[in-house]
């Protein structure tokens, strides 16, 4: 249902770029090359036009990535008033990306609160370079916990590090008379990177909604997930800019931004350039990949996965838009290896 959904929009996206190949028309004639197997074949020879920067020889299959729809800002606005009313600030990473994943915005606005930092979804990410986050990232004030809240592990560490760094607060709560004080956190995080799942490990209940996709929580919610316990759910933040045509890559990879603005054959083909370097076992297998598939440009590497996986269009021709699909999917499941992407 996902899939049709994304290849519906998807091919409305890539028909405006790819469909008028010089030869052959829509689907159903020879499959066009890729624009940057010839660059020369995408804009006609009467009309000169300063080539677009994503377009360059250096540059071929980049797109501008940028999400930051009103609700975000929206959401911004909500964190900061609300910040007076939280003892402590979780902030959740993707364990895969820890600083494309860190919302600088966010990580500005709540630097002031005794922070936890989760790194999420680390059962997807390499374990080495997980440990390496954790000891980067920690410092006097910061705790870093890697956690698999699809599974539960490593939740638990989080309460006791929350307690060892709000011992002060407790302290002066006990000296008062009050014994059982409340302590509450804001969670915060970018889109899809598992708030909600979070709150619901932490609790043991389902109680925030939480699926598959970004912007799913929509307006701060309050949960009490523990006696004396209470967390506020955030709606996913980006930022109105990212510094870096990467950032807004990496964060695309991993799901964090919606499918159906982007050009999902330009996104599975950055992602291919990533995967033939790493040369995961799994990645090789998946798609029965030999040296030679490897040495391919990327945009043909996709069209030899379209094959290998028997997606094909009428008159045979590799189905790249759905082969994107699933390369992108397959890796946001992690089927093609634990997979990180940066390091401290
Ligand atoms: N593999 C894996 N998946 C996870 C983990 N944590 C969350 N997920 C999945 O990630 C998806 C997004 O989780 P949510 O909790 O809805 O994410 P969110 O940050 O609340 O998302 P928004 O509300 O859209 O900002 C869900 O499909 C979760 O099952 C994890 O540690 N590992
Ligand atoms: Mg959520």
């Amino acid at each position: 249902m996902k899939r049709r959904y994304m290849m519906k929009n998807n091919r409305k996206n890539t028909k405006k770029k790819y469909s008028t190949p010089p030869n052959k028309g829509g689907r159903s004639g020879a499959r066009q090359k890729h624009p940057a197997a010839n660059p020369t074949q995408q804009k006609p020879v009467s009309k000169p036009k300063k080539p677009k920067k994503q377009q360059s020889a250096d540059t071929p299959h980049t797109q501008n990535i940028q999400w930051f729809p009103g609700h975000m800002t929206k959401t911004k606005r909500q964190i900061e008033r609300d910040l007076r009313l939280v003892d402590a600030v979780a902030e959740i990473l993707d364990a895969r990306i820890p600083t494309s994943s860190r919302n600088p915005d966010i990580a500005s606005l709540t630097a002031g609160k005794p922070r936890v930092i989760l790194l999420n979804k680390c059962d997807m990410a390499d374990k080495k370079a997980t440990r390496d986050w954790v000891n980067a990232l920690s410092s006097d004030t910061v705790r870093a916990i890697p956690v698999d809240c699809k599974s539960g592990k490593g939740v638990e560490q989080f309460v006791p590090a929350l307690s060892e760094l709000l011992a002060d607060k407790i302290d002066a709560y006990h000296k008062k008379g009050m014994l059982n004080p409340t302590m509450r956190v804001m969670i915060v995080g970018i889109p899809n990177v598992g708030k909600s799942t979070f709150i619901n490990r932490i609790a043991k209940k389902n109680k925030a909604q939480s699926a598959d996709r970004p912007g799913v929580t929509r307006g701060n919610q309050w949960f009490t997930v523990a006696k004396g316990f209470e967390m506020l759910d955030t709606p996913g933040v980006l930022w109105p800019k990212f510094d870096d045509q990467t950032v807004g890559e990496r964060l695309a990879f991993t799901g964090a931004i919606k499918d159906n603005i982007m050009d999902i054959e330009l996104l599975a083909i950055r992602l291919l350039d990533l995967l033939k370097e790493l040369k995961t076992p799994a990645f090789i297998e998946r798609y029965s990949l030999t040296e030679d598939d490897l040495a391919l440009p990327s945009y043909e590497l996709l069209a030899v996965i379209a094959q290998h996986r028997g997606m094909l269009i009428s008159g045979g021709e590799p189905d790249t838009e759905r082969a994107a699909a699933t390369v992108l999917d397959e890796f946001r499941a992690a089927k093609l290896g634990r997979i990180t992407l940066e390091f401290p």
